[in-house]
């Protein structure tokens, strides 16, 4: 019903557009059309058009993309920024005329049946009739009427390409934009290169860890480590720590070094310990991660180190009855990363087909419905391939320029819907430092991105959008969790992210491949809890859920390179996953299959 009268209204409106063009002898297509459908007061500013063009010399009758560039309104600018930011549209500014003009399929069905067609969904398309039909009366020497017959059944294209006979109201284009940027470290990350860094780092991470570990109910009597080692005989402790110096004994049980701010203690979990949970747990854990213990403590006799047998462990976790914040209105945030453009392997053809989706070109009803559903995308990282990223990478590069293959990611997002926000993060390819917190790229390079409102945030961030928070983090860290953990698998990006919402921390393990900046505060601590995780990097994509955290690595745009063979990764790309903000329903669109 609802979409029905959104038709309608539309149906309307262009109605209205059309006449009041015709009646001052100007021609429109149906893409300036949309574009005037698409500002935000489409009466007020079309009056304004309709003025101004009086007043550009060269200007005649025909509405067109070049004329709408010689009007000074800022509204109206912004919206054509994001359409003729590409040199591609400038281009096709003078097939303008060709590529706008409607398509006949068919010729057994009349004018007068289309215009009373009960069907809502068809009604557009019949405003497109009605104004060729002025137009041809208006100005019998305009090239659009040449080529048609109005009594011909005439599908059109609105938006260029599409096959489907469904119009396309975005819902969210109805919606504002609502959102906040609730963590960034861009311009907040401080160091000095010195051994104080390392310190504050390490003593930043162990408090705000302890924090949260004794907000668990059943962490309640923590002692610091120092009054422990004072222990002379056997009793039952439990303290909090990071782990470090973890290895398996030769009896496959787990031995390992708890720290606290007083002192560290040898810890050991038995395999045959009773409680299987322990054994799990500890199988998962990694230096520098913090644990819970409880168990019997026993000095060590003659000056050897004391140890505890481990009855119960635990991680800080995300609390069991945790709900995630929903979006009161019907929209969705899509989550896209590593499409790697200035790559050979760069696969364009699937990047094109998903802004043909947001553009509610591809698909039937329902894949359209969901297309108008969106209203947030993020990028998570690895927009282009960057230079010098890893060693011979020019021979993979079919752009080697920085800034061209910025110039290139510009032409091609420009065909966005301006109504979707999107926030981009920095990955490893990025024209940024390589260790996380990583900040936002900066505007040099990208500065057709911003000026069409793409927002640059840094790695990791955390962003809310209508009511739910999305921690958005490249993934670094994932290759050392996987190595190192030996039940995980690449292949299974979602329970790697698992791990890291356990221990609530995006890179817990120092000194691995991962590089981590030290500085005054731990960036990578996940204090807030999100209400959807979104990772990339990995270039495998998945989804699940992990104590109703959304979580999401939203795979890529890239074939498998050469580099990524001699790592055995078999990436997959073209799979975007959409999650819907008032159900939180994911949705994964698979651009191979969906054209
Ligand atoms: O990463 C793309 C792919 O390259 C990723 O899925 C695996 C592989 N890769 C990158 N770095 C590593 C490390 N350190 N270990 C194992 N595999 C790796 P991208 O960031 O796009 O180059
Ligand atoms: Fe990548
Ligand atoms: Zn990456």
């Amino acid at each position: 019903m609802e979409e029905m009268t959104l038709n309608k209204d539309q149906t309307e409106k262009k109605r209205t557009i059309v006449n009041k063009l015709v009646n001052s002898g100007i021609n429109i297509t149906p893409s300036i059309l949309e574009f005037v459908l698409n500002l935000e007061k489409p009466m007020e500013d079309l009056n304004l058009i309709i003025k101004e063009t009086s007043f550009i010399p060269d200007f005649k009758s025909h509405l067109t993309e070049k004329v709408l560039t010689k009007i000074s309104n800022d509204q109206i600018q912004k919206v054509l920024k994001r359409k003729v930011i590409s040199p591609k549209a400038h281009i096709n500014e003078n097939k303008m005329k060709n590529r706008d003009l409607p398509t006949i399929v068919s010729d057994n069905l009349n004018l007068k049946k289309l215009r009373e067609d009960p069907n809502p969904l068809a009604a557009p398309y019949n405003n497109q009739l009605i104004q060729i039909k002025k137009i041809s009366q208006s100005d019998s020497n305009t090239s659009l009427t040449n080529d048609i017959s109005i009594e011909k059944k005439i599908e059109v294209k609105p938006f260029g390409s599409t096959k489907s006979s469904f119009a396309f109201n975005p819902i969210a284009k109805q919606y504002s934009s609502d959102y906040k940027i609730l963590t960034d470290p861009t311009g907040k990350l401080f160091t000095t290169g010195e051994y104080e860094d390392f310190y504050d780092y390490t003593v930043d991470k162990f408090n705000k860890l302890r924090m949260m570990m004794r907000k668990r109910s059943d962490v309640l009597s923590a002692t610091n480590i120092n009054n422990i080692l004072r222990l002379t005989n056997s009793a039952e402790v439990s303290t909090i720590g990071l782990v470090s110096n973890m290895h398996q004994t030769k009896n496959n049980n787990y031995l390992f070094n708890l720290e606290d701010l007083t002192g560290i203690v040898n810890v050991l979990v038995r395999k045959d310990s009773e409680k299987e949970e322990n054994f799990k747990t500890i199988q998962r854990t990694v230096n520098d991660q913090m644990v819970y213990v409880e168990g019997t403590y026993s000095p060590g006799e003659k000056g050897k180190k004391g140890i505890i047998f481990v009855n119960y462990i635990t991680k800080i976790d995300i609390p069991t009855d945790f709900k995630p914040s929903i979006s009161t209105d019907p929209l969705s945030i899509a989550l896209i990363s590593d499409t790697h453009i200035g790559s050979k392997e760069f696969e364009e053809t699937l990047l094109k087909r998903f802004i043909n989706f947001l553009n509610g070109k591809i698909g039937d009803k329902n894949i359209r419905m969901m297309a108008g559903k969106v209203k947030y995308l993020v990028i998570n990282g690895d927009l282009v391939d960057g230079i010098g990223v890893y060693p011979k990478q020019h021979k993979d590069l079919s752009i080697s320029d920085i800034y061209q293959q910025y110039k290139r990611a510009a032409e091609i997002l420009a065909e966005i819907p301006e109504y979707i926000k999107i926030f981009y993060t920095s990955g490893n390819h990025e024209p940024v430092r390589n260790a996380i917190p990583r900040p936002a790229v900066p505007k040099k390079y990208c500065e057709d991105l911003v000026n069409f409102g793409i927002t640059c945030i840094g790695n990791p961030s955390m962003i809310e959008t209508h009511n739910v928070k999305t921690l958005i983090y490249h993934g670094e860290s994932m290759h050392d969790m996987n190595m190192l953990i030996h039940d995980l698998d690449i292949n299974k990006p979602t329970e790697i992210m698992k791990e890291l919402l356990i221990c609530r921390h995006l890179a817990p393990v120092y000194g691995e491949k991962t590089q981590i900046a030290p500085t005054n505060k731990d960036w990578l601590l996940i204090e807030k809890i999100p209400d959807i995780f979104h990772t990339a990097h990995v270039h495998i994509n998945g989804l699940g859920y992990h104590r109703n955290v959304s979580l999401v690595n939203s795979g890529c745009f890239q074939a498998q390179t050469d580099f990524m063979k001699s790592f055995g990764i078999v990436p997959t790309p073209g799979i975007v996953p959409i999650i819907e903000l008032d159900t939180m329903k994911p949705f994964e669109l698979d651009l191979k299959t969906n054209r």
